[in-house]
């Protein structure tokens, strides 16, 4: 089972945690007598070596996880492997995924998957039924029918995850439990409704300390990945007691709702617990905005709350949400201004993201604003759609902004003057993760820019992709000659090199068609002339900078094994795959691809992402 990457740095980057999915659906293949692992990339490579004798792999996915899966799941179909894709993201795009898998799984896993896999096992196939979906098949939408009680789950094995030993991921044991599945509330950004449904289940009392128990030590921190943990005050309530009537001594954190905090009982529950964070989705300040998420959360409701879980103690990472058509540069601000000044001590400001499966998706699509169908980006820390009182470059400026005051080395450093050391540790975490996006997203930054651009001008540029061939690679000056040609005047040539900081030649070479076409077709005879030869090193650097590759690129290739450029050609797959995370390849790709697709409009491309 594999849980892919996700695509750019966040927040948790650091302290990565699995999702339960495969562990859950793995746990139950292995009870059955299967031999198992997980992979969850972001604690344990992927290596090639690991599929030798492996006959089947599940792939789960989010969103911005899709692309790597489905690069993940063609390498591992072209090796032989069945491949069965599940999780939010296939779910809801079941057409894009089954061109990528053998099944999809729609919807929760546990009934249909290990019977699935058994089925395999015996030599039979299943056709499709609700919640699958076969290769070759007609592709439906039906959701596999969910768990009625969710007691029947066995408790994940932690030990078969690869890199997970003890429960340990790099120094730190964050534990995820999940003890209920399911909101009943239906914001428009949400995918948990459709997927997990809006009735709240809850596991048995009995059955969640079973779970925990075994944690029962102060080392471990509990990660309940529920929803809305609070959803159910009176059993919440009656868990939080067996917890300290059992001398419970691990602490924990949890997703709940705001309104968590109207109840004073629960919150000293919480505290006697040792609730280390509540994660809240705040969303916003602006009561327009409330309304138009169906957030059914009032400006007030949040003070109130917010007080009163900083008066019990309680640290809250507020989570909200930028670029409803409701809001504006100066309502945006007043939220940032709210979590700066109401003692929320962490935020994450996320935009605005159009996930399948939610109503925000159906609602920008339908009105052709969704501007990029690159899955990479569908993080919550890019701009993918036109704003309605926002250019995408000023929104997304506004996010960084944001993070910017919130974690300012001000704020830092006062943290630090009152003995809160963790916190400003953390503050400086927060803040390099934000340097660290920044300096990854140039290329996604300038296209933003690139963006702004007249429309007359795209229209003179589509024009003339229209008549090229796209396998050209065009230097500066040669792109700058071409566009002359096109009569575009020097004004505005400066404007799209400028913007585009245009290394075209750059982003076209780095592109999955530069993967495929620059390296492949333009330096591949003149790398095979070099694979024969067999140089030594440095004659080989020498060689390689000629032919223009960059020092992180030659750096793969020396360091393969017999440093010669013919293994590199042999295995060129692998390298391939780093040389694409190495250089952020879906920043680029999409800096490069997108900008045909929005702008240059190759037809086939913009009429996915619905742009004309
Ligand atoms: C814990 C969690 C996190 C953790 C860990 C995330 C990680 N490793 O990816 C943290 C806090 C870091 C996080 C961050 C984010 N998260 Co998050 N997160 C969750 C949460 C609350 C629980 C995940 C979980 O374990 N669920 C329980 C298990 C059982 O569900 P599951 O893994 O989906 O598996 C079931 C099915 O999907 C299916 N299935 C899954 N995989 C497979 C594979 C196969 C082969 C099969 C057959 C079936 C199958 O069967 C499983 C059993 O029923 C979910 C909400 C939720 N209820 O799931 C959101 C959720 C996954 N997160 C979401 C989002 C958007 C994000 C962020 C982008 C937001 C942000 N910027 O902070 C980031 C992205 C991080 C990243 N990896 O890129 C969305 C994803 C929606 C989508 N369509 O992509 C969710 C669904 C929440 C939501 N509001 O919609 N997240
Ligand atoms: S955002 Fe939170 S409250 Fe809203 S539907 Fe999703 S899980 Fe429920």
């Amino acid at each position: 089972m594999i849980e892919p990457k996700s695509p750019d740095v966040h927040i948790f980057s650091l302290t990565p945690v699995p999702r339960l999915g495969t562990i859950i659906l793995g746990t139950i293949l292995k009870e059955r007598g299967f031999d198992v692992a997980v992979i969850a990339e972001e604690i344990h490579p992927v290596k090639d070596e690991y599929f030798q004798d492996v006959q089947l792999v599940g792939i789960s996915s989010t969103t911005s996880t899709a692309v790597r899966a489905y690069a993940l799941a063609d390498r591992l179909r072209e090796k032989g492997i069945t491949v069965v894709m599940g999780g939010p993201h296939v779910t809801f795009m079941p057409e894009e995924a089954i061109n990528h898998a053998d099944y999809v799984v729609l919807g929760e896993g546990e009934n249909i998957f290990p019977e699935l896999v058994e089925a395999l096992d015996r030599g039979e196939t299943l056709k499709s039924q609700p919640g699958l979906v076969v290769r070759g098949e007609e592709v439906h939408h039906v959701h596999a029918q969910r768990v009625k009680n969710l007691d029947d789950i066995p408790i994940p094995d932690f030990s078969i995850v690869m890199g997970m030993n003890d429960c340990k991921v790099r120094g730190t044991r964050v534990i995820p439990i999940q003890a209920s599945r399911g909101c009943p509330f239906d914001c428009c950004f949400c995918s948990v409704t459709d997927m997990f449904g809006r009735k709240f289940r809850h596991k048995s009392i009995e059955r969640v300390l079973q779970e925990v128990e075994k944690f029962n030590s102060k080392k471990y921190n509990i990660f309940f990945y529920d929803d809305n943990i609070a959803a159910d005050k009176k059993w919440l309530k009656e868990l939080l007691r067996e917890f300290v009537k059992r001398e419970m001594k691990f602490s924990w954190c949890a997703q709940v709702r705001i309104d968590a905090a109207k109840d004073e009982e629960l919150l000293d529950l919480m505290k006697a617990t040792r609730c280390q964070t509540v994660f809240i989705g705040i969303e916003s300040l602006n009561p327009d905005t409330l309304k138009a998420m169906n957030k059914n959360q009032t400006a007030e409701e949040i003070k109130q709350g917010v007080a009163a879980f900083n008066a019990k103690k309680i640290p809250v990472h507020g989570m909200f949400v930028f670029g409803l058509d409701t809001d504006t540069p100066e309502t945006l601000k007043g939220t940032i201004s709210f979590a700066k000044y109401s003692g929320i001590t962490t935020v994450q400001f996320l935009i605005l993201t159009p996930l399948p499966g939610t109503r925000t998706y159906k609602e920008l699509k339908s009105q052709g604003r969704i501007f990029t169908d690159d899955w990479s980006l569908y993080d919550g820390h890019h701009v993918t759609f036109q704003p309605e009182n926002f250019s995408p470059v000023k929104l997304q400026e506004m996010q960084v902004w944001g993070h910017n005051k919130f974690y300012s080395i001000w704020r830092l450093i006062k943290k630090f003057m009152k003995g809160k050391f963790i916190d400003a540790a953390i503050y400086a975490y927060a803040k390099n993760i934000n340097r660290l996006w920044k300096k990854s997203n140039k290329f996604f930054m300038n296209y933003l820019n690139f963006m702004s651009i007249s429309e007359e001008l795209t229209r003179r540029i589509k024009a003339f992709f229209d008549i090229n061939e796209d396998t050209r690679v065009f230097s500066r000056v040669e792109l700058a000659y071409q566009f002359k040609k096109l009569t575009l005047s020097q004004e505005e040539i400066k404007t799209i090199i400028n913007n585009a900081k245009i290394t075209i030649k750059d982003w076209y070479e780095i592109t999955e068609d530069t993967i495929d076409k620059v390296k492949h077709q333009i330096c591949a005879d003149k790398l095979k002339v070099l694979a024969n030869k067999s140089l030594p090193e440095v004659e080989l650097k020498q060689e390689l900078k000629k032919m223009d590759f960059k020092q992180e690129e030659i750096n793969v290739i020396l360091n393969q094994t017999d440093r010669k450029v013919k293994a590199w050609f042999e295995i060129n797959e692998e390298v391939i795959e780093n040389l694409k995370s190495k250089i952020n390849i879906n920043r680029l790709k999409m800096f490069s691809n997108q900008v045909f697709c929005t702008f240059i409009g190759s037809t086939e491309r913009s009429s996915q992402s619905g742009k004309s």
